[in-house]
């Protein structure tokens, strides 16, 4: 899962992406230009590390994702705008986390998030029409297709009423399918991350932008990007520390990977044992089935059953034994539907 950091220029992506990362990419309005930035992050699981401490393993592993600090407009001065090769290197993600300045800039321009946030939709949004008018202008002449042209036909008309495409609820999983060749933006996941000074890191979201998300449907997260991207750079004792002084459980970058993990429609399934405890990424609605591919294609053709505890009885109890005992043990088939934290055993038989 590729997830990119999108935004108009200077908005703060590289240090967001630092921050999140770790890594120390040369930020600086205009510094990315050119580049991306690509990094995985482990995705923190407080039920993975409750596993590791019941079983001691010798590895444990942590679901992981990718982030994209998708490279900034070709040429300083240019004005606000997006080009071409930034929009074409967005429709490379599976989702998109939108960072929007909310920091007085080295110019000094005062943040103005909701503009931002709403002339960014309107950048996905045309360059996405752009398509699907070449595309129409095409059919025309080929005189074929009728299908594909009458659907292109009700995106345009949802997307001239300035409405992005994942709101259009009548898209059916066939035309879906259809139309994923194009990787429209506006099509994509997305979330707001307003990036702000470290002043206000504790303050309260500008309630016209918490508006702005609500009505859209869209996450949002606040995070003071300078200081956790300093905060990322030290070591896990020291880090500990500074966020605690800071009246924080855990450093936001943490929140902001899971609720990114969660915006690409994704779960955790776990697996515990004194070898390994390891938390594997899903699709949400996934079967046993599917999960068990995912540990191994063996396990997957040889499938008998699914050995399914609740994480939270896992580490209650105390072993598996003692869930058997307490009822606390499922055995389910190929078809069961995976829920997030669900401990999975599987049976196999090759
Ligand atoms: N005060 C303050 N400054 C920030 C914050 N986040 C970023 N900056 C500064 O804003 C400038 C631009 O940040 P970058 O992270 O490089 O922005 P960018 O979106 O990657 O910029 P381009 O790649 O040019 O589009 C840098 O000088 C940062 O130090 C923040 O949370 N607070
Ligand atoms: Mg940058």
């Amino acid at each position: 899962m590729k997830i990119g950091l999108v935004g108009f220029p200077g908005s703060g992506k590289t240090t967001v992406f630092n921050a999140l990362t770790g890594l120390s990419a040369e930020t600086g309005y205009g510094a990315t230009r050119g580049k991306t930035n690509l990094g995985v992050v482990k995705v923190p699981d407080a039920r993975v590390d409750a596993l590791a401490k019941l079983y001691n393993p010798k590895k444990t592993v942590y679901a992981e994702i990718t982030f994209c600090d998708v490279a900034a407009a070709a040429t300083p001065g240019e004005g606000k705008g997006l080009d071409e090769r930034v929009l074409g290197a967005m429709r490379e993600v599976d989702a998109l986390c939108h960072v929007v300045r909310g920091f007085a800039n080295a110019a000094g321009e005062a943040p103005q998030p909701l503009v931002e946030a709403h002339d960014f939709e309107i950048e996905m949004n045309l360059s996405d029409l752009i398509l699907i008018e070449t595309r129409l202008e095409r059919l025309k002449k080929e005189k074929a297709k009728p299908a594909e042209k009458e659907l292109l036909e009700k995106l345009k008309a949802h997307l001239d009423a300035g409405k992005p495409l994942r709101s259009l609820e009548i898209l059916t999983a066939t035309d879906l399918g259809s139309i994923s060749g194009y990787r429209f933006l506006t099509l994509k996941p997305l979330m707001l991350i307003l990036d702000v000074a470290e002043a206000d890191a504790a303050k309260p979201v500008p309630p016209d932008l918490t508006e702005y998300a609500r009505k859209s449907g869209l996450g949002l997260v606040v995070l003071a990007g300078a200081v956790e991207m300093d905060i990322a750079q030290m070591a896990p004792e020291e880090q500990k520390d500074f966020v605690a002084s800071l009246g924080l459980d855990e450093p936001a970058a943490g929140r902001f990977i899971r609720a990114a993990y969660a915006l690409c429609e994704l779960i955790s399934f776990l697996t515990a044992g004194e070898d390994e405890c390891r938390a594997w990424p899903l699709r949400k609605g996934s079967s046993a089935h599917k999960a068990a591919g995912k540990v191994h294609s063996d396990i997957e053709r040889g499938f008998i059953r699914a050995e399914v505890i609740r994480w939270e009885d896992l580490v209650k109890l105390g072993s598996e034994a003692k869930c058997r005992e307490a009822g606390k043990l499922r055995l389910e088939g190929k078809e069961y539907t995976v829920a997030d934290g669900d401990v999975i055993n599987f049976r196999f038989n090759v």
